[in-house]
């Protein structure tokens, strides 16, 4: 949304969801099982954009000539004949391990180890590499295999002995790094470390969807109240200040002033397409006697050129994966009333499902009527919900007016 946020926080997107379309009622308030095919579109893995040949290989060793590209210069090191030719070692074996006695050997550090939090800074240390006959390295080169979807970079870059890394999605990373010596030879095999990422929090939202839209995560205290623009007869928890948490309200204090434990924390708000969009909380309010019900809502805020996107959202719950939804198709300005998380619940120690999922028979604002909050059918999607007083209040922000929209 406004642009003071937070754009240079670019990221990705994320695990394989196995729910399904916008209408499928889905598998809600379920354990991890669900996990299978991924409907949201694929980015790939991609390292720095200006190493073209950058690629990951999944086979890291035998085809790491086959790379080409602006490396062309490493082949000499990448051919068994010519590591003959260069070999100064006594000890060399037959072809191709000979090479092995004289590349340049990759060693990879990851300060913060293999498995973190999301939104960790990683920072990747290659210089302890070395060359077995004591050249020096002139040249380092990592690459990353990141969540289908996600498409950070390197920073400063990829070219660095010592690179930083944001992992900001949840799932598995590999790191790998080349290197090469002033004889312009490089390493024989890639040196590669794997990183897992998963968050700890009672609740962790991750919301991911496709190019350039604006969405943005919002969820609400039970207390929340706001203008009734969903046609429901009651009023909305959205845009409510500080009761509801978004890229606006990024870290309100609720429940006990004393402490934060019981307050939420949206810790990305992307604002350039693909997400994630984060949302923590470590300690939800409500007791097995007194359960609360926490409101959970995706805004199609800003266009950008995208149009229409696909939006998948997964809560995890102190580790686990305890629910999704994927590939939830929004239009600008669209807001999806996602459902209503309770606390606690059957997998935090309390009898209540995880999750109530909204669904609807219809449109409430055109039928003047309530169709929202049934035991099935659609997503709970409002079109053309546009707070004024929120736009207002953030600078008269106009988002071009989708055609069907009043
Ligand atoms: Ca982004
Ligand atoms: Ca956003
Ligand atoms: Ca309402
Ligand atoms: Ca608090």
């Amino acid at each position: 949304m406004a642009p003071r946020r937070c754009p240079w926080f670019a990221t990705l997107a994320v695990c394989a969801w196995s729910c399904t379309g916008s209408n499928a009622p889905a598998a809600d308030a379920v354990s991890a099982e669900a996990t299978t095919a991924d409907t949201s579109p694929e980015i790939g893995q991609t390292a720095d954009a200006p190493q073209p040949d950058s690629g990951l290989t999944d086979a890291p060793p035998a085809d790491a000539a086959s790379a080409g590209g602006p490396d062309s210069d490493s082949e000499v090191a990448d051919s068994g004949d010519s590591a003959a030719l260069d070999s100064p070692t006594g000890d060399a074996d037959a072809n191709p391990d000979s090479a092995a006695s004289v590349c340049p050997v990759a060693v990879v550090k990851i300060v913060e180890g293999n498995q973190v939090v999301p939104q960790t800074v990683l920072h990747l240390k290659g210089d302890n590499s070395f060359s077995p006959i004591g050249l020096a390295i002139q040249k380092y080169k990592w690459t990353v295999k990141q969540p289908a979807g996600s498409n950070q970079t390197f920073q400063p870059s990829a070219a660095f002995p010592i690179a930083s890394f944001a992992a900001n999605f949840v799932g598995e990373y590999e790191f790998c790094l080349e290197v090469w010596d002033t004889n312009a030879v490089k390493s024989c095999v890639p040196t590669c470390e794997k990183v897992l990422v998963i968050p700890n929090n009672a609740v962790h939202f991750e919301l991911i969807w496709g190019p350039d839209a604006d969405l943005d995560l919002h969820f609400a205290h039970p207390k929340a109240s706001s203008a009734d623009l969903d046609c429901d007869g009651k009023p909305d928890p959205w845009f409510a200040d500080p009761l509801d948490a978004f890229w606006l309200n990024l870290a309100p204090s609720w429940g006990d002033p004393l402490t934060k434990v019981d307050d939420p924390n949206l810790t990305l708000d992307d604002t350039d397409g693909f997400g994630p969009e984060d949302l923590n909380l470590g300690q939800p309010e409500g007791t097995v006697a007194d359960p609360m019900a926490y409101a959970v809502g995706v805004h199609y805020w800003a266009d950008q050129g995208a149009g229409a996107t696909l939006a998948s959202l997964s809560l995890y719950s102190q580790g686990g994966l305890a629910l999704q939804f994927s590939g939830v198709k929004l239009e600008p300005l669209d807001m999806w009333y996602v459902g209503r998380l309770n606390w606690p619940n059957l997998i935090s120690g309390g009898t209540k499902k995880v999750f109530d999922t909204c669904y609807q028979s219809g449109a409430s604002c055109p039928a003047g009527k309530n169709l929202m909050w049934q035991a099935n059918g659609d997503r709970c999607i409002t079109k053309c919900y546009e707070n004024k007083a929120l736009v207002k209040k953030v600078g008269g922000v106009k988002n071009p007016k989708p055609a069907w929209c009043p």
